[in-house]
């Protein structure tokens, strides 16, 4: 059985929601950043990494959430929710993939800090404004794709709109400017599909 350890309202959301999408059974280990459960040395002992989400599936262990995904979608080439390592469509995924952590979450994650999960004492205000500026900057690159293709890669839901999703929501729950109406559509749009709908019943029902 797969362990998950984070909680779903951290990054292992979209760990959780691949999960559901690829109807896998998983268990959650309840592991709350914001209580500093993570800081626990049993839990450094399974994840060195020190953050969730985190999976263990018999004695291995992976963290990193863009790496637990790509390698839990690449164990059911069956279900298609990734393409096939070293074919083009997998360097697109990866290329998109490698967008959404390095130009929109990084500067969202700054806003996000710096605004919310901080203690207000070691808070920057002065950082927000140009991070909001370079995650705008992306985020039109992301709208005019968008513009013309149901999910990123083209026809097919993948991987990487599960990301793209979860940044869109952390988005709009900072104000953060960029934003266009087909994004939030293709966010709704997606939050309608069976695999979102069982990760909302299994794990936001009950915290
Ligand atoms: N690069 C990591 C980031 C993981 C991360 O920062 N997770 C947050 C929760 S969403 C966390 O564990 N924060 C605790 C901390 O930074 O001390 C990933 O993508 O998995």
């Amino acid at each position: 059985m797969i362990k998950v350890y984070g909680t779903p309202m951290t990054r292992a959301m979209r760990v959780l929601w691949l999960l559901e999408e690829l109807q896998v059974p998983a268990e959650l280990e309840p592991v709350d950043p914001r209580k500093g459960e993570h800081y626990h040395p049993d839990y450094w002992r399974i994840n060195p990494f020190g953050k969730v989400p985190c999976i263990t599936v018999d004695n291995y262990s992976l963290a990193e959430t863009s790496a637990i995904c790509t390698w839990l979608a690449d164990q059911y080439p069956d279900k298609r929710l990734i393409p096939a390592c070293g074919s083009r469509a997998r360097g697109t995924h990866d290329q998109w993939l490698s967008f959404a952590l390095t130009e929109l979450e990084a500067p969202l994650w700054l806003v996000m800090k710096n605004t919310v999960l901080l203690p207000e004492a070691a808070r920057v205000p002065a950082i927000i404004p140009q991070a909001m500026e370079t995650f705008a900057a992306s985020c039109k690159i992301l709208a005019a794709h968008m513009n013309m293709r149901p999910f990123v890669l083209g026809e097919e839901f993948q991987v990487v709109d599960i990301f793209m999703v979860s940044l869109i929501s952390w988005a709009k729950f900072l104000s953060a400017p960029g934003l266009d109406r087909g994004l939030l559509d293709y966010r709704e749009r997606l939050s309608h599909r069976p695999g979102f709908q069982s990760f909302k019943e299994k794990y936001l029902k009950k915290t």
